[in-house]
């Protein structure tokens, strides 16, 4: 029989290092346990620059890169229950099948579901919806938001309010998501705690929001970007410290800030140096750091085993700990109800076609995040 497919309009990543490319590709109809989204923005995240940097092992071209978009079922295939035609939806790139033994576990949000196939650009049956002259063109962290239209698993889509604002809260999906996620989920930062956030992207400002809301007694927010200072310090930080002002470690800077360190620090840049020295600016005993920033291939993190062995602990976060399926409608209907900002991340919006400068500007940092619309 005959494949079913209809055209699509999407940013294509070629190759390592190159521009995205504007291209009609052909997408199939979903298949089933899948599910046909029209999207209707996105936001750029700094994993999708890492992927077409070509740092990332997992990275596989050609691709539709994207993964914080926000859309509306368009069709849904065989056995599909959860989602409807009209529904709006979040794709997932951390899935929630609820049966696998990490949803089981009760102990951490990433589910073995879908994982494996998506992190070969493929559907869970193996292969790839889209392609162009017969050619397949892979799927990017289950998501492909890049796209006009996009097929995902039926576990890897929260479905959302319908009341919410796609082109606001597909920040959701990603960048927001996380940075409040780790903060409240992972490092569960308590009322007086100490913080210190690396890096001010939108990672590090939404991990900012989360330690605000946590009611840290004190937020240090850290970055080599001054002009990121402002805005952290509207959303709550406390104190803001540019290391490249120092000729000492920064990690020995805000030991002696806070009376021998954090209770916790969060690295949302994705430098192995910087995570040692959020690792190494907790307090003795106690601190924890929660690494959120994503490193290049081959890259690997060092410190001296003293330092855990005299009680700091070294974590990590994907997508906040959050349970994209279950927990993410509740982030949505947060930001409803007016608990925390999404404006303030949205420091530019354009289309598809522009979607290069969105990683200019990004690059030049300049943009918290920009979202596409379609
Ligand atoms: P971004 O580019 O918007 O922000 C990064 C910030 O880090 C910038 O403000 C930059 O000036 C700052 N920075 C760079 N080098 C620095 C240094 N040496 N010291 C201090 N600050 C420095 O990026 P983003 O979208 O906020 O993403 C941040 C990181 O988080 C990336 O590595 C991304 O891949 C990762 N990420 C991880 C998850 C997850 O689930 N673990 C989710 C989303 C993003
Ligand atoms: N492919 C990379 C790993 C990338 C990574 O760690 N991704 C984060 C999400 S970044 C979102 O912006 C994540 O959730 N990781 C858990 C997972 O299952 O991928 C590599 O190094 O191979
Ligand atoms: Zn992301």
């Amino acid at each position: 029989m005959a494949k079913e497919t209809m055209k699509t309009r999407a940013a294509v990543a070629w190759g390592p290092g190159q521009p995205l490319k504007m291209e009609e590709l052909d997408l199939e109809m979903p298949k089933a346990g899948e599910v046909l989204v029209r999207i209707v923005a996105t936001g750029v995240c700094h994993t999708d620059a890492f992927t077409l940097s070509g740092d990332d092992p997992e990275g596989i071209f050609p691709a539709v890169l994207g993964h914080e978009g926000g859309g509306i079922v368009e069709r849904v295939g065989e056995g599909v229950t959860s989602v409807a035609v009209g529904d709006h939806v979040i794709p997932l790139y951390t899935a929630e099948c609820g049966e696998c033994k990490f949803c089981k576990s009760g102990k951490t949000n990433l589910c073995s579901a879908v994982r494996e196939t998506q992190g070969k650009g493929l559907m869970p049956d193996g292969t790839s919806r889209f392609s162009k002259d017969g050619e397949p063109i892979y799927h990017y962290m289950g998501c492909s938001t890049f796209s006009e239209y996009t097929v995902l698993p039926e576990v890897s889509l929260a479905n959302i309010s319908k009341e919410a604002p796609l082109e606001k809260v597909c920040l959701l999906g990603c960048g927001v998501t996380t940075g409040m996620g780790a903060v409240t989920n992972t490092a569960d930062v308590q009322p007086g705690d100490t913080v210190a956030v690396f890096g001010l992207g939108g990672i590090g400002l939404s991990a900012i929001i989360g330690a605000k809301m946590a009611k840290a007694g004190r937020i240090i927010a850290i970055d080599i970007n001054e002009d990121k200072f402002e805005m952290a310090q509207q959303l709550g930080a406390t104190d803001v410290v540019n290391p490249k002002k120092f000729d000492k470690p920064i990690q020995e800077v805000i030991v002696e800030m806070t009376d021998g360190g954090v209770d916790y620090s969060f690295e949302c840049v994705g430098n192995v140096h910087l995570m040692r020295s959020a690792l190494e600016c907790c307090h003795k005993g106690w601190g924890e750091s929660i690494i959120i920033g994503v490193a290049g291939a081959g890259q690997e993190i060092a410190t001296r085993p003293f330092q855990l062995v005299t009680g700091r602990v070294w974590k990590g976060s994907a997508f906040g700990g959050v349970k994209g399926r279950s927990q993410l409608p509740d982030y949505v209907q947060r930001y409803m109800d007016g608990e925390f900002e999404l404006d303030c991340f949205i420091t530019h919006t354009m289309a598809l076609e522009d979607i290069n400068d969105a990683f200019d500007l990004m690059h030049a940092g300049k943009s918290i995040r920009t979202v596409i619309h379609f």
